[in-house]
């Protein structure tokens, strides 16, 4: 998968290459390549944005710095464009998994009050174009939270993370939060792990896992439980 991110503050985007998935550009899994939006102003002071028409505070990104910038990045092909905004729809899971399948994909960070909305409605007449939010709070810029969307999907790749089963028995993979998890040793602070882990009987263990998961998703998220399909939980789930 080839990655794209433009921004003003490319720096911010380093930890990208660390780590996971610093490891995943090494071995050639993805490419992310970061572009400094100022590269396409043309003034002296490389000014990317203006007063907002209609007034008010903050300033708003220029139309024909982005414009030019999405022409150069994109060339004749239409990759998904994501733009952070907390003005977006909620960025999930199941668009993590979604865009885990395309060739590539273009983050155009916005600063400020926003990007010109002409730019966004341009560029959606020849690719797809998808404003997404990571939560019900403000952050300076997108760039954050494009490092958070591009860790969700990158560790969904093939040969990203060391154990695939990861990624499938995650929270959120059905639908329900995953309840506590142990290691050595066996009594810790005077705290013992749970018997039934070290009991070697699988099917209570999953029985037990699965009703953890319930009772924290049920206390923590009740909305996930409500949005689960019908059918999803059985007869003895309803017990828990
Ligand atoms: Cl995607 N961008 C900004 N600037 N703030 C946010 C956000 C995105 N998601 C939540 N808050």
């Amino acid at each position: 998968m080839r990655i794209d991110v433009i921004t003003i503050f490319p720096d911010y985007l380093a930890p990208l290459r660390e780590a996971l998935l610093g490891k995943a550009i090494d071995r050639g899994r993805i490419q992310v390549d970061v572009h400094d939006l100022r590269t396409w102003t043309h003034d002296v002071h490389k000014a990317v944005d203006d007063s907002p028409y209609g007034g008010g505070p903050g300033m708003v990104m220029k139309p024909q710095v982005w414009g030019e910038a999405l022409d150069a990045v994109c060339g004749d092909e239409a990759p998904r464009l994501v733009v952070p905004t907390p003005a977006g729809r909620p960025f999930t899971q199941r668009d993590a998994v979604r865009w885990s399948a395309e060739p590539r994909l273009v983050f155009a960070c916005g600063r400020y009050e926003g990007i010109d909305q002409r730019v966004i409605d341009d560029a959606a007449e020849r690719m797809p174009v998808e404003e997404v939010s990571l939560g019900d709070y403000v952050l300076v810029g997108g760039e954050v939270a494009v490092l958070t969307m591009v860790e969700a999907v990158a560790r969904l790749l093939p040969g990203v993370l060391g154990n695939p089963l990861s990624a499938e028995q995650d929270s959120f993979s059905d639908g329900l939060l995953e309840g506590p998890c142990y290691t050595r040793p066996e009594v810790w602070r005077g705290r013992p792990v749970p018997d039934v882990l070290r009991s070697g009987n699988h099917a209570a263990i999953d029985r037990w896992r699965r009703d953890r998961a319930l009772e924290r998703t049920w206390y923590r998220r009740p909305d996930l439980l409500a949005a689960l399909p019908e059918g999803t939980l059985t007869a003895r789930d309803r017990e828990q």
